[in-house]
């Protein structure tokens, strides 16, 4: 009987980059696999590797919620999509840019931070899933890192043309230069659509009612017109020596968010990197800056026609910079691999708002973040055991500026939480992690984990400051929120056998002051939407049987579920929100390496468990279908696909915004969505 090589079943059928197919490689890891190369551990590590090969390339949150059971996207409209990893979104989760942080500039976080890569810069996702990551401040359940393609040596490039439903067009193009000193990659890459119709055959831009409905002739109004440009250059002096320099910037233009009051006129971002390793010593130093700036109005919408002599009734323009710096160094002692560094960031943010006549500047008021950590972490092989363990230490600043508030927001903290609350806040903890890993042979193997986290509430979470006009509820930071904490346990199992690959991994997080929606009066004239601290649980699991029937057909099934409770604050009822249900993923392959062919269901389960203090309601479940195929030869590429084939009408858990006053507006995922693409390499 043929013995599956471990090749065959982790990456089926790898491409080199100078072939035509369009890859991104996504990568579960666990800490230690990431640390320890190859050579030290044994061939026997396992990352768990996924291939896009064929998306409509929309955006990146969309593509890991359909791959990974165990993410899911938060709707909002037609791209931009926000992810939820094991049931934490927001800030419990890192979502980093080349190791870099960047934050969203939107209030309403219209532009998550994995909005700000396009599909065509991306050559791989790492996702690091649980409280195993000391290498960054604040990764309280886990890690998402978008790693960006790097010139290679060589004269060549690519062009790229995708089109689809609902007047997506997507282009790009990118030119590669390289010799052994230096390397440049150039790319540019354009995304445009108008709104998509669900499976009921509505446009998006049709669930809105009310004041915000979209006006009669906004219906099809362009539904993102995205820009993107990017630049790298790798500088090689010596071998040892290795410089790297990136530069991007993205234009969102007109992206309609249906989910919520406003639309994005544009959303502006600049990326800058620089990463230099001195490759003897193991040191590496990087530094980075990022702004984002954001404009959102009401201006496509019912309620701005009163308000024609202005164009808006209401208007955020935001702003927002994040710089930071890291030293790390790689090195072994006592044979134990060890990678330590020192970084820090600041963050800033600032929001100016208007609705009506009401001046709500600083509606984000001017808020620093600034910590400075340091960790160590390490790993050992002891036999059949790996040890993996890090410790991080850090101090975090939080600071408002009350001098940037307007009239109408000034008083908003006094009003709901007294005299008595500071805009400034220091934080200083230290977080850790251990994990032990038994191989009872090369590839079969048990792990258990333990990681300890924090991470401070986001400046709006402590300082938004929103009034709003006649009786709709205002909404106000909490400056006292205190710093979450994530006590969590991991294990699962990795198990081959034949031509199969089994794994599966359960968690337990209990969360310490995890911070949650509320509404508070506090004697106010009227309520207000804030944030408070309380106790919670989630646990989960997720499995994935990975099997290769043939040399060429390959079946995967994966499926997670998690469930989210609160232990303490006064509730009737006692689920989290934003939970997502049971999901599946079933999909089967063919691949000889020039054909391509895919199918594959989706499942979601009813979602009952709703937390109906925030007006949650359940969510029905669906089957979804996709299929597409792909032909490669030589220096051209072309792939078909149809999502939701059956064009059902459907939606996820996460298609609605969470608001304990009222209930969001759902949003429907998009009906059948055929699309092409064509790729060619010079
Ligand atoms: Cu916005």
């Amino acid at each position: 009987m043929k013995k599956l090589s471990a090749a065959a079943l982790t990456i089926p059928l790898l491409f080199s980059f100078a072939s035509a197919q369009e890859i991104i490689k996504l990568k579960k890891v666990k800490v230690f696999e990431e640390l320890l190369p190859q050579e030290t551990v044994g061939e026997s590590e396992e990352i768990t590797e996924e291939e896009i090969k064929t998306t409509r390339q929309i955006d990146i949150g969309e593509i890991l919620s359909n791959i990974f059971p165990e993410i899911n996207h938060i709707r909002k409209g037609g791209t931009a999509n926000d992810i939820v990893l094991r049931g934490f979104g927001r800030d419990n989760i890192n979502v980093l840019i080349d190791g870099m942080r960047i934050y969203g500039a939107c209030p309403n976080r219209m532009d998550p931070p994995i909005f700000h890569m396009s599909t065509p810069q991306v050559k791989e996702v790492y996702i690091l899933e649980g409280p195993f990551d000391v290498t960054n401040q604040g990764s309280l359940a886990g890690v998402v890192n978008l790693i960006s393609k790097d010139p290679e040596k060589g004269t060549f490039g690519y062009i790229g043309f995708t089109g689809g439903f609902f007047d997506y067009l997507s282009g790009n193009i990118q030119f590669n230069y390289g010799t052994d000193k230096i390397k440049l990659l150039v790319g540019y890459s354009k995304q445009f659509s108008h709104p998509y119709e669900s499976g009921e055959g509505k446009k998006i831009t049709e669930y809105p009612k009310g004041m915000s409905a979209y006006k009669p002739s906004e219906i099809n109004h362009t539904a993102f017109n995205i820009d993107t440009a990017w630049i790298t250059t790798v500088l090689n002096p010596t071998e040892e020596h290795e410089i790297k320099i990136r530069y991007g910037f993205d234009e969102a233009k007109d992206v309609l968010y249906p989910y919520l009051k406003m639309d994005a006129i544009y959303d502006r971002t600049h990326r800058i990197s620089g990463e230099y390793t001195l490759k003897p010593y193991g040191i590496s130093v990087s530094g980075y800056w990022n702004f984002v700036k954001h404009d959102m109005q009401d201006r496509w919408r019912v309620s701005s026609n009163m308000w024609f002599f202005r164009g808006y009734m209401m208007r955020t323009l935001a702003k927002t910079e994040t710089y930071g710096a890291k030293i790390e160094k790689k090195l072994k002692i006592y044979g134990v691999n060890i990678k330590t560094g020192i970084d820090g960031y600041v963050r800033n943010w600032k929001a100016d708002n208007v609705i009506m006549n009401l001046d709500n500047r600083g509606m984000i008021p001017d808020v620093d973040i600034k910590n400075v950590g340091v960790y160590v972490q390490g790993a050992k092989r002891i036999n059949r055991l790996v040890v993996s363990a890090g410790i991080r230490y850090d101090n975090i600043k939080s600071e408002a500026n009350k001098d940037r508030l307007g009239t109408a927001n000034r008083n908003l903290y006094s009003m709901y939480y007294g005299s008595n609350y500071s805009l400034s806040k220091t934080d200083s903890y230290v977080t850790g992690n251990i994990l032990f890993r038994y191989k009872f042979s090369k590839r079969n193997n048990i792990y258990i984990g333990f990681g300890h986290t924090v991470r401070v509430p986001d400046p709006q979470e402590r300082y938004i400051a929103l009034a709003k006009p006649m009786t709709k509820p205002n909404w106000v930071g909490n400056p006292n929120l205190k710093k979450v904490k994530n006590n969590e346990v991991d294990a699962g199992f990795e198990y081959y056998w034949g031509f199969f690959g089994l794994k599966g991994n359960v968690f337990y997080s209990d969360l310490t002051d995890y911070i949650y929606l509320t509404k508070i009066q506090n004697g106010a004239p009227k309520p207000a939407l804030s944030y408070k601290n309380i106790d919670a649980h989630i646990y989960g699991g997720d499995v994935n049987i990975v099997g290769m029937l043939t040399d060429t057909v390959s079946v995967e099934l994966g499926a997670a579920y998690q469930r989210g409770k609160k232990d303490s604050g006064s509730y009737n009822d006692s689920d989290l929100a934003e939970i997502p249900p049971l999901k599946t993923r079933l999909a089967l392959k063919y691949d000889n390496g020039s054909l391509y062919i895919l199918a594959e269901e989706i499942y979601a389960a009813r979602q009952s468990n709703v937390d109906t203090d925030l007006k949650e309601q359940p969510t029905k479940s669906y089957f979804v279908t996709n299929i597409k195929a792909g032909y490669v030869v030589n220096r051209a590429s072309i792939n078909i696909g149809i999502d939701n084939l059956f064009d059902k009408n459907y939606y996820t858990h996460l298609s609605y915004l969470r608001n304990p006053f009222s209930a969001g507006i759902k949003i429907p995922e998009p009906g059948r969505f055929f699309y092409m693409n064509v790729k060619f390499m010079f």
